[in-house]
């Protein structure tokens, strides 16, 4: 069998997409001309052709551009089926999706529907494809603390439906520190926290996201592997990292895919995991994460059996459910 059959065949989890990151040009323009949104773009070729990044915030720019297409619940709905019946065909069994309700509420978006047509969504998925999920709501960092405590109160009534809180947004400059009460805050409401980190920003970043908000797993982590006594805490700790090696390609984090740091992570005992960051925007699913990978760094099918093991041990399904996927 081909590794492409045998990675598609392997269950796997998704612990990093950012569920904007999935709207694809198609959808993209079939919703700005549902809500009568004018793009300034063409064409569904220009849109793609204007994919081309030289960093996180060339990137984060456009994606929060296109972000602006979703209005209704329908839309929220649509834009979060689109990306399960992705996932499913790739043989994703399980999501663990990052939503950012402030791109939208600044917009005049409620909360409500972005929540509630994304749980539409999720609904959806279980029922046709036996795909579970859970949200994780994520803080801008590029936005004061103060934002995210606003949004972590317009959380409340919906905490039985979020499984966790991150931070996402452009690292540099706006450091974990900089959310320490926030994401203590929302420990106590008894949340799961995650924190993008080591993605463009230094290993001290990682450490904050460590000590200072003790997060349950760091999003990217590349750049710990600058720091040898913060690679070893991780390994110690077991920290699951949530690795996106194509978002990494596009956003030059890594001249290409062969100085892709997945095979030293995995040869140091890290708890690496793969994932597809904004699949409409880098380029690949979570499949073509998991070959491209492979081809570029000589991973073998027992390295692509870990990291999918990987991804369920690191998920936030409870002890019951990791033991009847595993
Ligand atoms: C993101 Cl790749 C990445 N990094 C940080 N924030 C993000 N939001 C969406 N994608
Ligand atoms: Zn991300």
């Amino acid at each position: 069998t081909t590794l492409e059959a045998f990675a598609r065949g392997l269950p796997k989890a998704e612990l990093h997409m950012h569920i904007e990151g999935s709207l694809e040009p198609e959808l993209m323009f079939a919703l700005a001309e549902r809500n009568g949104i004018d793009l300034p773009y063409k064409s569904v070729e220009e849109i793609r052709a204007a994919y081309a990044f030289s960093n996180l915030q060339d990137f984060l720019d456009i994606y929060y551009q296109g972000a602006g297409v979703l209005i209704t619940r329908a839309d929220f709905k649509d834009l979060a089926v689109a990306y399960f019946e992705r996932l499913a065909a790739d043989g994703g069994v399980h999501a663990e999706i990052f939503f950012d309700p402030q791109t939208h509420t600044e917009r005049g978006i409620a909360f409500e529907t972005v929540i509630d047509g994304l749980l539409d969504g999720m609904a959806e998925a279980e029922s046709r494809w036996g795909v579970t999920s859970k949200l994780i709501l994520c803080f801008l960092r590029h936005l004061p603390e103060e934002s995210a405590f606003e949004t972590l109160e317009l959380a409340k009534p919906h905490l039985d439906k979020i499984a966790g809180v991150g931070l996402d947004s452009s690292e540099v400059g706006h450091p974990p520190a900089k959310f320490v009460r926030v994401f203590k805050a929302a420990r106590d409401l008894g949340l799961k926290i995650v924190a993008h980190a080591g993605e463009e920003g230094p290993p001290d970043y990682v450490w904050e996201a460590i000590d200072l908000v003790g997060v349950d797993r760091i999003d990217h982590g590349n750049r710990a592997l600058e720091d040898e006594a913060l690679t070893r805490r991780l390994v110690a700790d077991g920290t699951t990292l949530t690795v996106c090696p194509l978002s990494n390609l596009k956003l030059c984090v890594v001249p290409d895919l062969t100085a892709h740091p997945m095979r030293k992570m995995l040869d140091l005992g890290l708890k690496a995991t793969v994932n597809s960051d904004d699949p409409a925007y880098f380029g690949g699913y979570l499949l073509d994460n998991y070959l491209q990978t492979a081809k570029a760094v000589d991973l073998t099918r027992q390295d692509l059996v870990v990291l999918a093991r990987n991804s369920f041990t690191g998920s936030f399904l409870d002890e019951a459910e990791k033991a009847r996927r595993l």
